[in-house]
């Protein structure tokens, strides 16, 4: 059994040595713990540090790609380096490695295909009111979304097992975290929250920058994931959106039309046109988007098989 932990970074020559120094070294169950870093294009001398420490994978880009394809190529990497388990965690010492052990244990046990860090993050001090506030809230909502009872929903602090990892795709920009989720709950995988503690804050994050620039991309990532994996589901919900005014307008006009021949209501009738054709209209993407999500679903298919004859191990 083989567990690489693989550490995106984006100029971390600071925190990594901390970060490398606290993983563990044995955990029961386990014969063997490797270490990936995958250098983001950093400007610093992060892949030099990462080197002199003994870290024992690295994958540099040339220039800055941003996290999500940092993590899809670590993932990558893990498996063809024979990973069983792969542990995502961030390299500013943020997780604790103590926290690794309780995190794989669920994939060893065979009782769960990934697992999720819950930083409890009502009691992290550093954490602003609007920051805990968005946590929570946001968590709920991607619970519903994705049909996981994950309590954390944008925690770095993630393990997969091989077979989970075969079948993941990232295809957002800026963060993975929600699209795993909303992933790992369309495969029907099983996914468990684990109560984590963090360390105090020793820089300040990167990926939330404020609060409404962290609202409006984890937004526009949400929809455009959830418009990607239930196509059906948004375009409908627009679609009755846009139809409703018109439905409106329409028994308007049919009322006047019988008490007084509706004459004067030819406005309202027109408009109602208009708004039941775009919402019908709508509605059809969305019929179409399905269709175009079942191919996605095909090529998934034949993604997971051609990884499997790749790294030789058939899930
Ligand atoms: N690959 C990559 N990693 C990044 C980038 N920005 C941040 N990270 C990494 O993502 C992890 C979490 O970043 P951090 O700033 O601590 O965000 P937090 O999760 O909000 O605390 C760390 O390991 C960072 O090195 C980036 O542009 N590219
Ligand atoms: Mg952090």
């Amino acid at each position: 059994m083989k567990l690489i932990i693989q550490i995106p970074c984006f100029n971390e020559e600071q925190s990594l040595p901390a970060t490398f120094i606290d993983l563990p070294k044995r955990i029961e169950g386990i014969d063997k713990i490797e270490v990936l870093v995958v250098d983001d294009g950093s400007t610093d001398r992060t892949a030099a540090v990462a080197e002199a420490l003994g870290v024992h994978h690295i994958v540099r880009f040339k220039a800055n790609r941003g996290l999500a394809r940092a993590f899809e190529a670590g993932l990558e990497r893990c498996l063809a380096e024979g990973a069983d388990i792969i542990v995502n965690t961030d390299a500013d010492n943020q997780y604790r490695g103590q926290d690794i052990e309780p995190l794989v244990r669920p994939i060893l046990d065979g009782r769960a295909d990934a697992v999720v860090g819950d930083r409890q993050t009502d009691g992290i001090e550093h954490f602003t009111r609007g920051k805990k506030f968005l946590q929570k809230w946001g968590s709920s909502a991607i619970r519903r979304l994705s049909g996981t009872q994950v309590r954390d929903a944008v925690s770095g602090f993630r393990a997969f097992s091989r077979q989970t990892a075969i079948r993941l795709n990232i295809l957002s920009d800026f963060s993975y975290t929600v699209e795993n989720l909303i992933q790992l709950g369309d495969k029907r995988l099983k996914v468990l929250s684990v109560p984590i503690r963090t360390n105090g804050q020793t820089r300040p994050s990167r990926l939330f920058r404020s609060v409404p620039h962290f609202i409006a991309n984890q937004l526009a990532t949400l929809l455009r994931i959830y418009s990607t994996y239930r196509p059906l589901r948004v375009f409908s919900a627009i679609g009755i959106l846009l139809m409703l005014p018109g439905l409106v307008g329409f028994i308007r006009f049919i009322y006047f039309y019988f008490v007084d021949g509706g004459l004067g209501h030819i406005q309202s009738l027109v408009f109602s046109a208009v708004s039941l054709n775009l919402g019908f209209l709508v509605i059809v993407f969305g019929i179409l988007a399905d269709l175009i999500a079942n191919n996605r679903k095909l090529i998934e298919k034949l993604l997971i098989h051609q990884r499997d004859e790749k790294w030789n191990k058939p899930s």
